[in-house]
């Protein structure tokens, strides 16, 4: 059965067979794969299927209970705590691997079943900062807005904090153009490719940008006419850049003048270039600034909207683009629509048949929500869906305090997350390959996952999970995915991100379709600014942003910066892939990476057991001994349980994103 790899957002194209074991093989149809490439995550994703750690009945207080009397009690429970609370006593937690249909019911669920607007979920931890600065700057947030094959036109591209060599590896094969430039503190896989490959300390890429357009102007490298014609505001970023003289920007990011000189003249003597940001750049309390600095450098270079050029960010979870679009974040309704947005209201509740008045305003964002859980002010119940938050949310120490502080905690998943492990209800729900549903790609190219093996027996889809706990609380929902994805279509009718000409039938035709799509005979936009920008004027805005450094700097007793990332062989909070033979042996265990100046001053050697201490906590890692990250930083791997234990929950103000990549440590061997 044709479907696609339940995890990244390149959602490579993959077909699975049926057996005991399921087996994967490679598309060939599918354009972000082309050649048929799958990493070593997408090679092994069918052996969760029918692991022996699958949950295949719910857990009432740790007890396996029938369906009828687990759902009974969530909806007993959550009828009380709304009838003694109010219904923001209630939380409801996404995610942005679910599919567009679940992502829009857990909406509606929080929405229209609770009348709640205590939801949000975890994108804000993802690509929420580049989405806010593209909102910004284009009127629109659709990652690539163009088809990933378009990279290959380039010749020039721009990787500011994104590891694709292990992040995404077929989307290297993209990458064909002569030059790659990487901007990554740590000699990553992907920095090892590069033709230049920039070395700034964590958190001052923002610094970074502002050299880089500061010496594209100063040698006469900007696209003046595509500046006076599509843009706006490009005056007073011109003004604010003054103050960011290259030499200045060495001494504040470590790059050496001459290495930013080579990047601005390979991006301004290109014919075609792009800029690309991943989650490096982008998830610090600053992020969203930093992205709009280098957004402000594409315009200048007359990049976006030009074929083969321009701006893009590289979203991460498999459904990172649709998980964003229809309604499960605090903010916003289907379609992209905003929850403040008086019309948008009216339509969305017009398909929901509901009153207008009585859908709930904007709530807290993901960290806020979470830190809030089990406070006097703060929600009593939480119900999560396709996150693990113990492992993968920031200060997570204090998280978990908060999650064992509620009254209820509802965890739907297939294994037994960490997360699961702290619920009072856990309900096991189908995965990837047992249900079908769609996915929006980091292109905005809307796919067809098809249901392709049965389900064990004892699991329940998230929708048939939600149907079932909207009846006992009055309403009635759909779960058929292909009914769900109908009220979606018009829910999102007339929205930024249209869906109303998408269907499933058409997906299984045409192999993928792209937003915005408004009727049945639409044939999908695969490049959105090639005419003008979806802004009231229709000019693309440039953002004036000032260089801040990190929230926590090094000190006496925290000495050295500490930065997160992701392995090859490891997806996310680790719930899924480390439960795979093939995936333990190629990563069996924390590690933290150390230059060899740093473990010989403190006397670590490779392969010790070392602790990392932060103001919020301390967590352990082998020592791994390598020039590859600099003197003054430590890189942690966040898939185990610890390395969040660590960083710092200060919030961007635009996007509430967290500091995930950077805060101070200090680091000792373990006797
Ligand atoms: N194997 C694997 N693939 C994945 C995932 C996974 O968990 N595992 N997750 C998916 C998801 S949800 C996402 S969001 C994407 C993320 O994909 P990426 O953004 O590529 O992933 P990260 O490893 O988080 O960060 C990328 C790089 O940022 C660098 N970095 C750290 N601090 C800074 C800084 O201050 N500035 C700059 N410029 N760089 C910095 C790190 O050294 C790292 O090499 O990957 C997706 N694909
Ligand atoms: N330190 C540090 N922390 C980070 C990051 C970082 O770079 N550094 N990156 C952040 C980013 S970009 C992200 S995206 C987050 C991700 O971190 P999480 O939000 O924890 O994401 P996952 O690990 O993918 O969690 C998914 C959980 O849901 C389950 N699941 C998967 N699909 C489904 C489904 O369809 N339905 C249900 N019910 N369950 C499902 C899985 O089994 C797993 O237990 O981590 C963030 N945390
Ligand atoms: S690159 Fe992403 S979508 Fe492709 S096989 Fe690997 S994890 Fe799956
Ligand atoms: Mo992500």
């Amino acid at each position: 059965m044709k479907t696609h790899c339940p995890y990244c957002a390149l959602q490579c194209g993959m077909t699975v067979t049926p057996g005991s074991p399921a087996t994967v093989a490679p598309r060939r149809d599918v354009p972000a794969n082309a050649g048929g490439a799958l990493c070593q995550k997408g090679w092994t994703a069918a052996d969760l299927l029918a692991h022996p750690d699958r949950l295949t009945a719910p857990l009432l207080h740790g007890e396996p209970a029938s369906w009828t009397a687990a759902l009974d009690h969530v909806a007993g429970r959550l009828r009380a705590l709304r009838a003694e609370h109010g219904p923001d006593s209630v939380a409801v937690f996404g995610g942005g691997g679910l599919t567009n249909e679940k992502a829009y019911t857990l909406g509606k669920f929080a929405r229209v079943a609770l009348g709640t607007s205590q939801i949000d979920y975890n994108g804000r931890f993802c690509m929420s900062s580049a989405a806010a600065a593209a909102k910004r700057a284009f009127g629109l947030d659709r990652g690539l807005p163009f088809p990933v094959t378009d990279l290959a036109e380039a010749d020039v591209v721009l990787l500011a904090g994104a590891n694709v060599a292990e992040t995404m590896p077929p989307l290297v094969r993209h990458l064909t153009g002569p030059r790659l430039i990487v901007i990554d503190p740590r000699r990553s896989a992907t920095a090892k490719l590069a033709w230049l490959h920039l070395r700034p300390l964590p958190g001052t890429d923002l610094a970074l940008a502002l050299g880089l357009l500061h010496l594209v102007l100063a040698e006469g490298l900007a696209d003046e006419a595509y500046l006076a014609a599509r843009t706006t505001g490009f005056e007073a970023v011109r003004t604010s850049l003054a103050a960011w003289w290259p030499e200045r920007v060495e001494r504040v990011t470590g790059v050496p003048v001459a290495r930013m000189r080579q990047a601005a003249h390979a991006l301004g003597r290109a014919d075609r270039a792009v800029v690309l940001t991943g989650r490096g750049a982008e998830q610090h309390a600053k992020g969203t600034d930093t992205v709009t600095a280098f957004i402000n450098l594409a315009l200048a270079l007359g990049l976006p909207g030009r074929p083969g050029s321009g701006y893009g960010c590289l979203t991460g979870q498999g459904n990172g683009q649709g998980g964003r679009e229809h309604g499960q974040k605090a903010d916003q309704l289907p379609g992209y629509r905003r929850i403040d947005d008086p019309a948008a209201r009216a339509h969305v509740a017009g398909v929901w048949g509901v009153d207008p008045a009585s859908l709930p305003g904007p709530g807290r964002s993901a960290y806020e929500l979470l830190e809030a859980l089990g406070t006097p002010d703060g929600p009593r119940a939480l119900l999560l869906f396709g996150s693990n938050p113990v492992v993968s949310a920031p200060a997570s120490l204090r998280i978990t305090e908060r999650l064992k502080a509620l009254d209820l905690l509802v965890v739907a998943d297939f294994v037994p997350s960490e997360t699961a492990a702290l619920a009072h209800v856990v309900l096991p729900t189908t995965q990837w390959a047992e249900e079908s549903g769609t996915m929006t790609n980091l292109e905005g190219r809307v796919l067809l996952r098809r249901r392709a093996v049965d389900p064990p027996a004892g699991v329940r889809s998230d929708l048939e999970v939600l149907r079932e706990l909207a009846g006992r609380l009055g309403h009635d929902f759909a779960a058929e995915p292909a009914e769900v994805f109908d009220e979606l279509r018009r829910a999102s009718a007339g929205g930024p991100a249209d869906y109303a000409g998408i269907s499933h039938e058409r997906l299984a035709a045409e192999t993928g379709l792209f937003w915005p799509c408004p009727a049945p005979e639409h044939p999908g936009t695969p490049r959105v600014f090639l005419d003008r920008f979806p802004t009231p004027d229709g000019r693309a805005r440039l953002v004036p942003v000032e260089h801040r450094p990190p929230a926590e700097e090094t000190c006496a007793d925290y000495p050295v910066y500490l930065t997160t990332g992701r392995l090859l062989a490891h997806y996310q909070s680790g719930a899924q892939t480390r439960r795979i033979a093939a995936l333990i042996e190629a990563a069996p265990e924390p590690f933290v990476e150390i230059h060899p100046d740093l473990a010989a001053q403190l006397e670590i050697g490779a392969g010790d057991l070392v602790e990392v201490t932060s103001r919020r906590g301390a967590a352990r890692g082998v020592a791994r001994v390598t020039d590859a990250v600099r003197p003054d930083t430590v890189f942690m791997p966040f898939h185990w349980e610890g390395a969040n234990r660590l960083t710092n929950p200060v919030l961007d103000p635009l996007s509430r994103m967290p500091e995930f990549k950077v805060c101070a440590v200090r680091l000792e061997r373990v006797a």
